[in-house]
C-alpha cells in the first residue's frame, strides 16, 4: 500500500511541510500539504526536487576513515571507537577547552539538544552552530532591547499589516513561498518599502525602493527614527507604558536628518522622509529583515536600531506589526532554542549565570558542568588554527565553504589532532577530516524542527536511511556511551520530553499534541495553545518594559581602496541552498543554475571591457576567485555580489566581525575585478 507521510521541508526556516510518498519502501514522490498553516500547499524549486537529493549517488553509505591521502571504509564499530578514543585522548592531555563542537540547524530539536548535552557533559564550553554566521546578532540585539530574539509576529499576520519594511531580505528568492503573504497584504493595499544594495525579486514588490550603500543600515535606520519623532509620528502612550530610554535615545538621532543620511546612504532625503512616514503613520506596519541586517561588523547595532524604530512608533506587539528576523536554515531557531549556543544552555539559560548551570546539573545528575561562554564557531577555528583546540566534531555544517577567508579555515583544519564530521554527503570540509560519519537526511528520521516563526513541528520518518547511515541522534547516543556519558535515549520523543521538563516556551509541546501545523512557543502547559504573537502583554524584561538603545553609524571594516576598488557583497540565489552541497546535487536545480557568478554593473564591466559570460577573476585581500560576469543593473556602480553556493566565494571574504555577536561581516568586503585572459 502506498504511504503519504507528512515531514517538514530541509532547506529554509519558512517551514513549509509536504507528503513523502512511500511505495515498497521507497519514496517516489512529493505531494503538496494543502492545510499547512504557513505554506498553504505552495513549495518552492528546492523542496520541489528534495528526492533527488535524497537519492543521490553520492549519500554516504559506510562511515570512513582517512589516512594520508588514503579512504578507508570501516565498520561503526571501528568509527564510534575511534571517535571516541580521540575525544577522551584530547580531554586528558589537554582538557575539555581543546574540544569544539558545531551542532547541526539542520538536525532536529532533539538532536541539537543531545550534541550541546554531550558537549557540555564532556565538560567543554565550545559548542556552536551556524546561527553565528547568520541570526547572532539577532539573539543578543533582540533579547537586549524586548527580552526575546523570536520572531514576533507569524507570516499569515503580514495579512493584517497595512505597511511592511523590508531590510536587507530578499524572501522572494530565499523564503519564497513565504513571500506569498506580501502578495496577499499588497492586495488588500500594503504599502511596500524594501531597502537593499540590490535590485532583487524582492525589491519588485516595492512602492518604495531604497538603494542603499552597503553598511550603512544605522544612518538609514536612525535618520527614519528622526523624521518620525520630528514630525510627531510616534506613539507617544506605547513609550510611557512599555519603554525606557526615550529620551537618551530622542537625542542620540536629533542630528540624523535625512540629508545626513542621503550622504552617508546614497538614497535620496526625499525617500527616506515618505518610507519614514509611511511606516510611522500607518495604523500597523511591520519590519522583515535577514541577513543584509545582520552580517555586518555592526550587525548587533542594526538590529537595534530596528527595534529602536519599531519601538517609537508603538509598532509592536499587535497584529500587523511587529519585528520578524526571517531565520534561515530549517531549524536554526530550533538550534539555538536547545542551547546548542557558546552563550546559551537550553532555553536561553545564559552560560555565565552560575545558578542556570546548577539547574541542568541537577537536571542531567552531571557531577559539574562548564560555567562561561564558549568559543564560537568563528573563533573555533581561530583557535584550531593556533592550537588551542586540538579536535573538532562537527556535524551538518560545512565551514570549509560557510566561514569567511576559507584559506584560514582550512589551514585551522588541517592543523587539528582530529576532526570528525557528520554528514550526509562528502563536503568540503569531511575531505579534511579524519572520520566522517555517514549520516540519515530529513526523511529518514523523525524528530521536531523549529521554523521561524516559532512553530514547532513534527516530522516523520517516511524511508530508511541508505546503506548504513543512521540518525544523528543515533550516532550521538552511541558516541556518548563510548566516551561513558549518560545517553541513552530509544527515540526522538523521548528526547522531546526531556525537553519538555527542562524547556519552559516547549513545556506543552509533547509528542501527542504535535498535528498538523504544530504548535508556536511560548508554549507553557499542555493546555496552552501556543502563542503566535509575542509582546502582545509586555517584554519578556524584568520591569516588563523594552529598553531603547542608542546605536550610531560606523562605516563597514573594509573600504574600497586603490587595489581593491569595488565592494563585495555575498548572498543567496533562489535555486540554491547555502554551501550547496545538497542542491549541487540535483540536476533540475543544476540545470537552471550551473554555475558561480558574480554581478557586476554595465557601465563598470565597460570599463573594465567585460562582457556577459566572460571568465573574470575577483580578488579580495584574502585572496582569488574564478567567475563567471553576469553584467545587470541589479546592482549599482562600485558594487558586485557573489552568491556562495558554489565553492571560492569564501575564499575573498573577511575576517572582521562584529564585536557583540561575533558574526562576520560577509556582506562587505573590498574587491578587484578583472577579466582572466
Ligand atoms: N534559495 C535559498 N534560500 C535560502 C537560503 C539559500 O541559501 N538559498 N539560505 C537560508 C539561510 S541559512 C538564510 S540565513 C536565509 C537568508 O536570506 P536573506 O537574508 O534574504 O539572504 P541574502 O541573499 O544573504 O541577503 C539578503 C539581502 O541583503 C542584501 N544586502 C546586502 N548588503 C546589505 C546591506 O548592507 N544592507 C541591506 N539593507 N541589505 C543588504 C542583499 O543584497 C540581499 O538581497 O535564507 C534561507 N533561505
Ligand atoms: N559568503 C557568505 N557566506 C555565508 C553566508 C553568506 O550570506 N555569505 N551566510 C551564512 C549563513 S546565514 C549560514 S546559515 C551559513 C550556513 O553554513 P553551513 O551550515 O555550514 O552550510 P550548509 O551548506 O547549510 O551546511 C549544512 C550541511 O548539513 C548537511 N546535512 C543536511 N541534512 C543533514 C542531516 O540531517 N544530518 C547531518 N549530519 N547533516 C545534514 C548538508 O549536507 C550540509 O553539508 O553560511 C554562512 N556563510
Ligand atoms: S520556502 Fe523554504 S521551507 Fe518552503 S519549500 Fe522553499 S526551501 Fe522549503
Ligand atoms: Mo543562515
Amino acid at each position: 500500500m502506498p504511504r503519504s507521510v507528512p515531514t517538514i521541508c530541509p532547506y529554509c526556516g519558512a517551514g513549509c511541510g509536504f507528503y513523502v510518498n512511500v511505495e515498497k519502501g521507497r519514496a517516489t514522490n512529493i505531494e503538496y500539504m494543502a492545510d499547512h498553516p504557513a505554506s498553504e500547499g505552495a513549495l518552492c524549486s528546492k523542496a520541489n526536487a528534495s528526492l533527488e537529493v535524497l537519492y543521490h549517488p553520492d549519500r554516504l553509505l559506510h562511515p570512513v576513515k582517512r589516512s594520508g591521502d588514503q579512504l578507508t571504509r570501516i565498520s561503526w564499530d571501528e568509527a564510534l571507537e575511534a571517535a571516541a578514543r580521540g575525544l577522551a585522548g584530547t580531554l586528558r592531555r589537554f582538557g575539555p577547552d581543546a574540544i569544539g563542537i558545531l551542532s547541526s540547524s539542520k538536525c532536529s530539536n532533539e538532536e541539537n539538544y543531545l550534541i550541546q548535552k554531550l558537549a557540555r557533559l564532556l565538560g567543554t564550553r565550545n559548542v556552536d552552530n551556524c546561527a553565528r554566521l547568520c541570526h547572532a546578532p539577532s539573539v543578543v540585539g533582540l533579547n537586549r532591547s524586548l527580552g526575546a530574539a523570536g520572531m514576533t509576529n507569524p507570516f499569515a499576520d503580514l495579512a493584517n499589516s497595512r505597511c511592511i519594511f523590508v531590510i536587507g531580505s530578499n524572501l522572494a528568492e530565499n523564503h519564497p513561498v513565504m513571500s506569498r503573504w506580501i502578495h496577499k497584504a499588497r492586495s488588500k493595499g500594503a504599502i511596500v518599502i524594501v531597502a537593499d544594495p540590490r535590485r532583487t525579486p524582492t525589491s519588485w514588490m516595492a512602492d518604495h525602493f531604497l538603494q542603499l550603500r552597503p553598511g550603512t543600515d544605522v544612518a538609514l535606520i536612525n535618520a527614519m527614527a528622526s523624521v518620525a519623532i520630528e514630525q510627531g509620528l510616534i506613539d507617544r502612550q506605547f513609550l510611557d507604558l512599555w519603554t525606557c530610554g526615550y529620551q537618551e535615545l530622542k537625542s542620540s538621532v536629533k542630528d540624523c536628518t535625512p540629508s545626513w543620511a542621503e550622504g552617508i546612504t546614497g538614497v535620496p532625503a526625499e525617500d527616506i522622509v515618505s518610507a519614514a512616514q509611511a511606516y510611522a503613520a500607518s495604523p500597523a506596519s511591520s519590519i522583515l529583515y535577514s541577513m543584509g541586517i545582520t552580517q555586518h561588523t555592526t550587525g548587533t547595532d542594526n538590529v537595534q536600531a530596528l527595534a529602536n524604530l519599531a519601538l517609537i512608533c508603538g509598532q509592536i506587539g499587535r497584529e500587523g506589526t511587529g519585528l520578524l528576523p526571517l531565520r534561515g536554515q530549517n531549524n536554526v531557531q530550533g538550534a539555538c532554542d536547545m542551547g546548542a549556543l557558546a552563550e546559551f544552555y537550553p532555553g536561553y539559560r545564559r552560560a555565565d549565570d552560575p545558578s542556570s548551570i546548577e539547574h541542568f546539573r541537577q537536571a542531567w545528575s552531571a557531577s559539574d558542568l562548564p560555567v562561561g561562554r564558549g568559543l564560537t564557531a568563528t573563533e573555533m577555528i581561530d583557535a584550531a588554527a593556533d592550537g588551542r583546540i586540538r579536535a573538532m566534531y562537527i556535524v551538518g555544517e560545512d565551514p570549509v565553504n560557510s566561514e569567511p577567508h576559507g584559506g584560514h579555515t582550512i589551514t585551522a583544519l588541517e592543523s587539528l589532532d582530529l576532526l570528525v564530521v557528520q554528514d550526509i554527503f562528502m563536503t568540503a570540509t569531511a575531505s579534511h577530516a579524519d572520520l566522517v560519519l555517514p549520516a540519515a537526511a530529513w526523511a529518514e528520521k523523525e524528530g521536531t524542527y523549529t521554523s521561524t516563526e516559532r512553530r514547532v513541528q513534527w516530522s516523520c520518518r517516511a524511508v530508511d536511511p541508505p546503506g548504513e547511515a543512521r540518525t544523528d541522534l543515533q550516532i550521538v547516543c552511541s558516541l556518548g556511551k563510548r566516551l561513558g556519558l549518560p545517553l541513552d535515549y530509544p527515540d526522538a520523543s523521548a528526547v522531546l520530553a526531556e525537553i519538555n521538563r527542562l524547556v519552559p516556551a516547549y513545556q506543552g509541546i509533547t509528542r501527542d499534541r504535535l498535528g498538523p501545523g504544530g504548535l508556536i512557543w511560548p508554549c507553557p502547559s499542555v493546555n496552552h495553545p501556543g502563542t503566535p504573537i509575542l509582546h502582545s502583554s509586555g517584554f519578556k524584561t524584568a520591569d516588563g518594559r523594552a529598553t531603547l538603545l542608542p546605536v550610531h553609524y560606523r562605516p563597514p571594516a573594509e573600504k574600497p581602496s586603490e587595489r581593491f576598488p569595488f565592494t563585495l557583497t555575498t548572498g543567496r540565489i533562489a535555486l540554491h541552498h547555502n554551501a550547496g552541497s545538497m542542491t549541487r546535487r540535483s540536476p533540475s536545480l543544476m540545470q537552471r543554475a550551473p554555475n558561480l557568478f558574480v554581478e557586476i554593473n554595465p557601465a563598470d564591466a565597460a570599463r573594465l571591457q567585460i562582457e556577459d559570460g566572460d571568465d573574470v577573476e575577483v580578488s579580495t585581500a584574502r585572496g582569488r576567485t574564478r567567475a563567471a560576469a553576469r553584467t545587470t543593473g541589479r546592482v549599482s556602480r562600485g558594487v558586485v555580489f557573489m552568491p556562495f553556493h558554489f565553492p571560492g566565494t569564501n575564499i575573498l571574504t573577511p575576517d572582521a566581525r562584529d564585536s557583540q555577536a561575533g558574526i562576520p561581516e560577509f556582506k562587505v568586503a573590498a574587491c578587484n575585478i578583472s577579466r582572466s585572459d
